[in-house]
């Protein structure tokens, strides 16, 4: 990508707080992303902490939805969170070096998928400045009928939110106050196909649908960078942590 294009995306992500590039990864990229997957899904997760994993019905393991830190158990996700064409993509619409903290898989199993709740990464980073950006890699087809991911529109800039509990293994806060008609008006589907990249601000509300098709799963890779200016918020640690202790009760 030429210095041109980095820069229209940095104006895009800072006005909208979310960027779509269509065919950022070509099939050959996404190939070789899901034959890794299925490596790790046969060779490592079996070894993996039992927090890393997410199951939507526990006792069945095609129902894996989520995992995290796949980058602590596989070179090949280190690679393509660290030193990447994404890690470069996350130091331009952030505007400052970036270290890569997570790689996420998401995945929508048919039928029993359930919906993304709406929120905002940073209510769960606890960081100050909330210099942070999630790069979304879709691996299949994602629409409305599967879970495609939607953003509002400039919410970005407009502070955090009201959180609370969800029973949604992996998403355990929703935004209290979600659905206003500003809401709505504001919200964005992006159906994606494979090799499609989403990227949006730590403080932009999201959320995806549930997977009501029956047989369509939606899997995707979410990889987080924080810019190299974070520092841990521990104000907004401590009330995050309170809040969690106060809604277990
Ligand atoms: O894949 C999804 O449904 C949600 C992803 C998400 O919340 C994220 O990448 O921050």
């Amino acid at each position: 990508m030429n210095a041109e294009l980095y820069e229209q995306i940095k104006k895009d992500f800072e006005r909208d707080g979310y960027v779509f590039i269509p065919a950022f990864f070509n099939a050959d990229q996404v190939t070789a992303v899901k034959w890794e997957l299925e490596r790790y899904i046969t060779e490592v997760v079996p070894h993996m902490p039992a927090n890393h994993v997410m199951y939507e019905d526990k006792a069945n393991p095609a129902t894996l939805k989520q995992m995290q830190d796949l980058q602590t158990h596989s070179a090949f996700f280190n690679n393509l969170m660290c030193g990447s064409e994404l890690e470069k993509l996350a130091e331009a619409v952030l505007g400052e070096k970036v270290i890569g903290k997570n790689v996420e898989y998401f995945n929508k199993p048919p039928r029993i998928g359930k919906s993304t709740p709406p929120h905002q990464d940073a209510y769960y980073f606890n960081i100050k400045p909330t210099q942070a950006v999630t790069m979304w890699m879709a691996l299949e087809d994602a629409d409305e009928q599967n879970g495609c991911v939607g953003y509002l529109s400039g919410s970005h800039k407009k502070g955090m939110r009201p959180h609370g509990r969800t029973s949604t293994i992996g998403f355990s806060q929703s935004i209290t106050d979600y659905g206003t008609p500003e809401d709505l008006a504001s919200l964005r589907k992006f159906p994606a196909k494979p090799g499609d990249l989403l990227i949006h601000h730590a403080m932009t509300v999201h959320v995806a649908g549930p997977n009501i098709t029956e047989s369509k799963s939606r899997k995707a890779l979410g990889l987080i960078y924080f810019g190299e200016s974070v520092q841990p918020d521990l104000e907004a640690k401590e009330a995050y942590m309170k809040s969690l202790n106060a809604q277990s009760v």
